[in-house]
């Protein structure tokens, strides 16, 4: 058993008393490229990663749900019966996926379970939709509910949208789920068909570089873009009632349109409809793989995330900008939500270890802060371990 899973079953036999009945790992994700694009009903190309969250639970007869998380050293039991918000904001990813499975009319029962993991918080890998996750496939497992992947995945969003009360697009919990090894998903956020394409990491690697900020305006800001972008989709509306979202609005049909927008709408919609463009274009570059096409593409995604979207910082720039005269490094771009988090590379293997020394030393330099990196390996999505 892996260092982590044996701690978690230790305290939970520490805890309970009993081995637990099942133990279940979810991982957190990377998306190599289409941000912001899943509210947009675009494609996004997200991965499983080896960070994850594991979980030891067992079924209980009556309707409590005694959980411990690991990491944070706090416990709650809670009733299914009376799903509240608690000071304990980490049981809202819990009640709200028990909300959801309740509000599908599944006959749920109380459990007793002990979570934790290694995906570094607020770090931008998702470790709050590796939580819903795995612990929806936990429960549906358990109690032998029956309930498909694709369908743990919506009410995984709904959870996060309706009871965390964060206003999420499908990404996060699509790639802990559906994640497999070696493989990135496009994942078609319109019609939710996806396909598997094979990133091979024997030559190239992924390391992402933590820049330790999260400015608080990511939030507030993340709303803001959704409503920019429903700005831009029902000023084209009147002229071509066939767009319900960015998705459906080509290039041109923006381009016509442009003195009837705002300046910052423009900016961010015409970011939007090229990223949706980009994510099929290196599609196109990991069927030929053609890993150099590839990074360039993520380049370019950060451009539009920086000075479209606007949705970088000073310090993912800087990390960004430092990769530059490095020839090893095919690629960079901010990943996830923005304002924060981390920076993805993708990297030639043989250069990795000077890779990592060139960004620590310039980063303390120019921050006086530490950056911590990870070298990502692609995983398999949530899955049972015992
Ligand atoms: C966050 C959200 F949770 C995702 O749904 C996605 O919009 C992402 O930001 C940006 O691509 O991770």
């Amino acid at each position: 058993m892996e260092p982590l899973t044996q701690s978690i079953v230790d305290r939970y036999r520490t805890l309970f008393g009993a081995d637990p009945s099942l133990i279940v790992r979810s991982p957190g994700r990377i998306n190599l490229i289409g941000e912001h694009t899943d509210y947009n009903m675009g494609f996004v190309l997200p991965a499983a990663i080896d960070r994850e969250m594991v979980f030891a639970i067992s079924p209980r007869t009556d309707r409590l749900c005694r959980a411990y998380a690991f990491n944070l050293e706090r416990e709650e039991t809670f009733s299914l019966d009376n799903l509240t918000r608690s000071e304990e904001r980490w049981t809202y990813y819990l009640k709200g996926v028990i909300d959801q499975i309740l509000q599908l009319g599944y006959d749920l029962k109380g459990c007793d379970v002990v979570f934790g993991g290694n995906i570094p918080l607020g770090a931008g890998i998702s470790s709050s939709a590796a939580l819903e996750a795995g612990f929806s496939f936990a429960l549906n497992e358990i109690f032998q509910l029956g309930i498909d992947r694709m369908t743990l995945v919506r009410l995984c969003q709904r959870a996060e949208n309706q009871f965390v009360g964060v206003n999420c697009g499908i990404m996060d919990m699509f790639a802990s789920l559906m994640g497999a090894e070696d493989a990135v998903i496009r994942l078609d956020c319109r019609s939710l068909d996806y396909e598997y394409f094979p990133f091979r990491q024997e030559e190239h690697i992924l390391i992402l570089c933590d820049t330790g900020v999260k400015h608080s305006l990511g939030n507030s800001e993340y709303n803001t873009r959704r409503a920019e972008c429903e700005r831009g989709v029902a000023l084209l509306q009147a002229y071509d009632a066939s767009v319900n979202s960015l998705r459906d609005v080509s290039p041109e049909l923006l381009r016509a349109h442009r003195d009837e927008f705002d300046e910052v709408t423009y900016r961010r919609c015409e970011y939007m409809v090229e990223e949706i463009a980009r994510v099929v274009a290196a599609c196109e570059d990991l069927k030929r793989d053609d890993l150099v096409s590839f990074g360039k593409h993520m380049y370019a995604t950060h451009y539009g995330l920086q000075h479209k979207y606007e949705v970088s910082c000073p310090e993912l720039d800087f990390l960004v900008d430092q990769t530059r005269n490095q020839p090893a490094v095919l690629g960079a771009r901010m990943m996830g939500g923005g304002f924060g988090g981390c920076t993805i590379n993708l990297v030639e293997k043989t250069a990795a270890d000077a890779f990592l020394e060139t960004m620590k030393t310039a980063y303390q330099a120019a921050f006086g802060i530490e950056l911590v990196c990870h070298k990502v390996v692609i995983r398999q999505g949530t899955s049972v371990v015992r």
